[in-house]
């Protein structure tokens, strides 16, 4: 039987051998979840960068450039890391330039795994599709919080786990750890998530929308996957 993992933050993903795995990269407030709204709506392709500059440079070459520093848009940037921008039709055709403070490191950081594919709660659904067919295990990588470990994260990959159960036996107690906060959290997802340090965190900034739309399921059918340098569906 195929086994999934789940690595709850970037500083425990060394502990991982990611080789002939596919890699699920999670970072739902925000980071994969702006991703896969910005595939959904139009955006032809994603470049990812852990560095700001490197990401500016891209501008030279036609790319809208997005990013964020401490939930906030890094300035002279065209965006922010908010997925509600990308639902304007005002994107569609364009590429894009992005970089964030755990999402985009956390890429980086998959380079090895035979495939890396882009997860959030809005495509919950296609992702336990895609890793259901795959003949490979599988490892959910957490983004976190620069290197520690978040509850938003943890419960993406508690539903994930959930959601193929019947198909992967549990690799570590990283996945039953996960699992176990999903089911306790289930039926009521914002409320349990109210104190957590990156809710908190964002509505200061006043991005309360964001965080609702970042945790409602399946709102899109889509697998975003990198292919070379790029995050693209196929
Ligand atoms: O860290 C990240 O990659 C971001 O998603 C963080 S934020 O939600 O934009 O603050």
């Amino acid at each position: 039987m195929k086994k999934i993992d789940v690595c709850l933050s970037p500083e425990l993903i060394k502990l991982y051998d990611l080789k002939n795995k596919v890699v699920v990269i999670v970072d739902v407030l925000r980071a994969s979840s702006t991703m896969v709204t910005a595939l959904a709506n139009g955006i032809t392709h994603i470049r990812p960068y852990s560095n700001i500059d490197a990401c500016e440079e891209m501008r030279n070459s036609g790319y809208l450039i997005a990013g964020e520093r401490g939930g906030d848009i890094i300035k002279g940037f065209d965006l922010g890391n908010s997925p509600l921008k990308f639902l304007q039709e005002k994107y569609f055709g364009e590429k894009l330039a992005m970089t964030t403070t755990n999402g985009t490191l956390a890429i980086k950081l998959s380079k090895g795994a035979s495939k890396i594919i882009i997860g959030g709660m809005i495509n919950l659904e296609a992702v336990a599709n895609f890793i259901n067919n795959q003949n490979k295990d599988v490892i959910i990588f957490c983004a976190g919080w620069k290197g520690k470990v978040n509850l938003e994260d943890t419960l993406f990959a508690g539903a994930l786990v959930d959601r193929v159960s019947e198909n992967f036996e549990l690799e570590c107690d990283a996945s039953m750890v996960a699992r176990a906060v999903y089911s306790e959290a289930k039926n009521d997802i914002i409320g349990y998530l109210k104190n957590s340090s990156h809710v908190n965190r964002l509505a200061k900034l006043g991005i309360i929308k964001d965080i609702e739309f970042c945790l409602t399921p399946d709102q899109f059918d889509i697998v975003p996957e990198l292919d070379g340098d790029n995050i693209m569906v196929r």
